[in-house]
């Protein structure tokens, strides 16, 4: 297997807008991440992957881009990003941007011009379509999207298509200027990118060069396998319990994406030595293979969302549901991508980011009894794996989910529009849905970290522009910077054990009691060493014992000191790593 550095790295994710607040506003911002990077160096990781910083009317918190080549003003100056690259490269930590070239804002220069009129030179920088004519569609359709009907010049129209958008609403936003429609997977203020037209392909590419040329480390890449769109934008079947057409579905791994990736990876990525992975939402691992490729013609890694796919449920628009995911079918599928993507590909290894609810009340228990154990459970049998880590802010204190209460309390528009479509469109009990949307929104990721246990949490001296999970008097860094069996100092340790550890990077991976429904076990095994990670992901007492290779091996870590690990037996939530040479 060829050894890299972005292989034995950790990546710890900042969402600015939620990590320290410099300049007493409320938000976030590019010198507060900069005063913490002491904080970040004492957890060991080593490359920092920003969520976009760019220019943004913050329709989307930033994934809605109007100048990828200045800064948001809520985050500070260029030369305040300047002195944070510098500040970490000094202290030997990278930064990774995240690249979102799928789409831009509304409010993007390109777009500006590229609504103006049919003919300007910037119209197919993105997806123009027309309208359908009312008796070009059929009477279950109109019927179906009677409320996206626009009228232009005394004429009725339907979108081009039954797409819906991420965010809910049709995928197609109406341009009064030429009465065409353009293509919006996400919110309608962030128009799609047309990748088919080279001249897209060029200035998003002479855009990342000049990044690269500043010294940057890496990018992520916002779902770039959407970026290639079908041929003929066809209607796509509506899945029971959705409104509009799946367009995820039928835009991820499109025709020519990998043709695109190669292309900029040829103009690109191959010219600096970088870190990259794709956000590639509808993934599989066959075309994971190929943006992971080991002969390194595309991306280093993909974020594949299978196994956090696996407690959706199509009665309630997928994703909002309480019920947790099944632990069996979890270790079936991180099995399927260990070992389908072992010595042809590499895997990332997450379960939080900006847009996922807070795992250790998604899988764990967020109860005084068993928030930190069960953290460290979860923590212990993901940083066991093959594959590049990612922690998200805040999940290195076992930060557990917010107890909304009212949706005036969102902030995140995917969450505010999927309760208004889904009560009002789709008729759900909004009694039944809110707490669904409560468990899942990615508004739970986005709460303020939690620094110390003065007002705020040390984030902000201001009002915060979200707020702040009220257990931050108990769930805190400057607390768990202090306690030894915190759970920061259990993932400074799992992050440590890889740094000095071949068989945690590169070794094998074999699941054992695939069927149990409580336990997580598997093997590593690399050139004669061996490791045995045992979790008991339950509030159950259970009995297990290690197989006899194992009987005599060294106890790497365990989340409940001091216990007798051959004794048999398993406590709720209890977790070790046994090693062999
Ligand atoms: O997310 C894309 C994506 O797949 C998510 O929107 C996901 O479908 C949803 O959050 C699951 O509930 C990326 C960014 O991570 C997200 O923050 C942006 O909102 C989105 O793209 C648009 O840029
Ligand atoms: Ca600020």
């Amino acid at each position: 297997m060829k050894k890299a550095w972005w292989k034995e790295s950790v990546v710890y994710q900042i969402y600015p807008r939620s990590f320290c607040d410099s300049n007493g506003d409320g938000i976030g911002d590019l010198n507060g991440i900069t005063s913490k990077l002491d904080y970040l160096k004492e957890l060991g990781i080593d490359v920092i992957w920003l969520s976009p910083v760019y220019r943004s009317p913050n329709d989307d918190n930033g994934y809605d881009i109007s100048d990828y080549e200045d800064i948001m003003e809520d985050f500070g100056s260029m030369a305040d990003f300047d002195r944070l690259l510098k500040s970490a490269h000094e202290k030997g930590l990278k930064i990774v941007m995240d690249l979102v070239v799928n789409h831009t804002s509304d409010e993007h220069a390109w777009f500006l011009e590229s609504r103006k009129n049919a003919e300007n030179e910037k119209r197919d920088y993105y997806i123009w379509r027309k309208g359908r004519k009312l008796n070009e569609v059929s009477p279950e359709e109109r019927k179906q999207f009677a409320s996206d009907v626009v009228e232009y010049k005394g004429e009725k129209f339907l979108p081009p298509n039954n797409w819906g958008s991420f965010f809910s609403g049709p995928a197609w936003g109406f341009s009064e200027e030429t009465g065409e429609f353009y293509l919006h997977l996400f919110s309608k203020k962030q128009p799609d990118l047309n990748w088919e037209n080279e001249r897209v392909r060029k200035e998003v590419f002479d855009m990342m060069n000049r990044w690269c040329e500043k010294g940057i480390d890496g990018f992520r890449m916002d779902v770039i396998s959407l970026i290639s769109k079908p041929e003929g934008l066809p209607n796509q079947p509506i899945p029971t319990g959705a409104i509009y057409g799946d367009a995820g579905q039928i835009c991820a791994n499109g025709p020519h994406v990998h043709a695109y990736l190669k292309e900029m990876n040829r103009k690109v990525l191959s010219h600096y030595d970088l870190i990259t992975v794709g956000e590639t939402a509808g993934v599989t691992l066959e075309e994971a293979k190929k943006y992971a490729n080991s002969d390194g013609t595309e991306l280093n890694m993909v974020f594949q969302f299978e196994h956090v796919s696996l407690d959706d449920n199509p009665k309630y628009g997928f994703k909002w549901n309480t019920e947790k995911m099944s632990l069996v079918s979890l270790k079936k599928n991180l099995t399927k991508w260990q070992n389908g993507l072992y010595e042809v590909g590499w895997n990332s290894i997450f379960f939080c980011n900006h847009d996922q609810p807070r795992i250790v009340s998604r899988l764990g228990n967020d109860s005084d009894l068993y928030r930190e154990r069960s953290a460290k459970c979860i923590a212990t049998f993901l940083h066991m794996m093959q594959g590049t880590p990612y922690v998200y802010q805040g999940e290195e204190l076992g930060m557990s989910n917010y107890p909304f209460q009212d949706l005036s309390e969102f902030r995140d528009l995917e969450s505010i529009n999927a309760f208004h479509e889904l009560t009002e469109k789709a008729h759900l009990d909004p009694a039944e849905l809110f707490p669904m949307i409560a468990f899942k929104s990615r508004d739970n990721a986005r709460t303020p970290m939690q620094w110390d246990d003065s007002e705020n949490a040390g984030f902000t001296s201001a009002t915060p522009w979200i707020k702040v999970n009220p257990n931050y008097k108990k769930v805190n860094a400057k607390e768990e910077l202090a306690r030894a069996d915190s759970v920061f100092h259990y993932y400074q340790k799992l992050i440590s054990l890889r740094h000095h550890s071949g068989l945690i990077v590169y070794g094998d991976f074999r699941l054992l009691e695939e069927e149990d429904p409580n336990l997580f076990i598997y093997e590593r095994h690399l050139d004669g060493k061996a490791l045995l990670c045992v979790c008991n992901v339950s509030e159950k007492e259970r009995e297990y014992t290690p197989p006899a290779e194992f009987q005599k091996g060294q106890v790497l870590i365990q989340n409940i000191p001091d216990r007798d690990v051959r004794a048999g037996k398993l406590a709720p939530y209890e977790a070790y790593v046994l090693a062999v040479e």
